[in-house]
């Protein structure tokens, strides 16, 4: 049977930034992958960089295209009540900033890179089981176009997402889930038209939340708050670009440049916490091990600090014969976890349309906002979250 030191299931981002981080410290990993690469490249999801996510693209040396195309935002404007406030990130945590740049973009390089050198990923792996993952020598097996494969491994990473079967191969028992479901997602809508603005708008709005973003100068990105179990296929783009307008400042609204959408698509909000990130010989990297609602921009961010927590306990095994970083892993990841779901959990709170808010939730989102708007205190906070805080405190 074939050997390889990391099995990773999954070749999304978390899966294509481990595998490139282990093909760098020379550790030999192969990434199963369930769907075709164009499947994987056609899926849109986001679109803002934390600066240690840019930092970890620059190590891997795979930072160019992210450089010469991202966008730099140094800030970003709330509306609420037919006005915008802009809330200076920049100025607020001392010279931090986000980087717009698609996921899209990000996982092309990675893949780009993994072609270069040479790693392998299986494309189009159907039927992925983990075995033996609580001994010694697990071991993983696939088919692929009706023919069985099997490979023996020192580790696995479970990169497979939030419905992937990493996460549901653990025994039931051994893993304890905190969810909360919020009662409505995201309808969002990808247009070759240039953003209505230079930054991204999170507006507060009766009618339900809308955020307008961007992948380029000319391509845009905008989500309107919509119920839970809607479909894209009852939304016109004329309704979409009609919703979204009313939902903006009298400004913007007349700015907004529509066209036909590339890619309609609803996204429900969620989030949700599996822990221990770590089972045996089993790791839950990114989306398997946990989802965040978009609002606050975090989960690709915590992929990617999952991602160097668990490279770097794998290297120190390798390099160091240390299991220090193995046996640390979960509660690294988890601490940072935490902020995070908070934090998006707490600007979703403060952004949306609750069906069952009533009146007394209203009044305080409006207090809030406000408070927001007015203390350097409170939006520093926010700031300092928005543009991710350290990876370890
Ligand atoms: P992914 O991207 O889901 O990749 C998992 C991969 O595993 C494959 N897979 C399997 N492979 C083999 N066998 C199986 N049984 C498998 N089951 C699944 C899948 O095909 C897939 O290729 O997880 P990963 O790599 O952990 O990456 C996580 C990110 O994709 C996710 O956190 C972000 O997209 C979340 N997110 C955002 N994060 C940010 O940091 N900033 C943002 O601005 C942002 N905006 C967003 C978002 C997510 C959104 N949606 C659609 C939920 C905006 C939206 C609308
Ligand atoms: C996006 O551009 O897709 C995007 C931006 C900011 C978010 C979520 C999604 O908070």
């Amino acid at each position: 049977m074939k050997r390889v030191q990391v099995a990773i299931i999954g070749g999304g981002p978390s899966g294509l930034l481990l595998g490139q981080r282990l093909h760098q410290a020379g550790i030999d990993a192969v990434i199963l992958e369930q769907r075709s690469a164009a499947y994987v490249l056609g899926r849109i999801r986001a679109g803002v960089l934390e600066q240690g996510t840019v930092d970890l693209m620059d190590q891997l040396g795979v930072g160019q295209r992210l450089h010469a195309q991202g966008l730099v935002h140094g800030g970003f404007d709330l509306g609420f009540r037919n006005t915008r406030q802009r809330i200076d990130l920049h100025r607020l945590t001392h010279g931090r900033q986000v980087m717009v740049y698609g996921q899209t973009e990000l996982t092309r390089d990675l893949m780009d890179a993994r072609s270069a050198c040479g790693a392998v990923t299986v494309y189009d792996a159907d039927e992925v089981q983990l075995h033996d993952f609580d001994g010694t020598s697990p071991r993983v097996s696939w088919r692929r176009h009706g023919v069985a494969h099997e490979l023996q491994c020192d580790f696995i990473a479970g990169c497979d997402g939030f419905h992937g079967v990493s996460r549901a191969s653990v025994p039931p028992g051994a893993l304890k889930v905190f969810e909360r479901h919020y009662p409505f997602g995201w309808l969002g809508v990808l247009s070759e038209t240039p953003p209505v603005s230079h930054e991204l708008i999170y507006s507060n709005h009766e009618r339900g939340f809308a955020l307008c973003s961007m992948r380029s100068l000319t391509r845009s990105r905008y989500y309107i708050q919509c119920p839970a179990g809607d479909t894209p296929a009852r939304w016109s783009d004329q309704a979409f670009w009609d919703e979204l307008r009313r939902r903006l400042d009298p400004e913007s609204a007349e700015r907004m440049v529509t066209g036909p959408s590339i890619e309609k698509s609803i996204a429900p909000l969620r989030s949700v916490v599996a822990e221990p990130m770590r089972f045996g010989r089993l790791f839950l990297a990114g989306d398997a091990a946990h989802i965040v609602p978009p609002t606050g921009a975090k989960g690709l961010n915590l992929a990617a600090s999952d991602v160097q927590f668990l490279s770097q306990a794998l290297v120190e095994h390798y390099q160091q014969r240390s299991d220090a970083g193995i046996d640390r892993y979960s509660g690294r990841c988890l601490h940072r976890v935490w902020n995070a779901v908070r934090f998006s959990w707490w600007f979703t709170s403060l952004m949306h349309r609750f069906p069952d808010g009533g009146e007394f939730g209203q009044k305080l989102q409006e207090a809030e906002i406000g408070y927001l708007l007015q203390s350097e205190a409170a939006a520093t906070a926010l700031a300092e979250n928005y543009v991710g805080l350290p990876l370890e405190r």
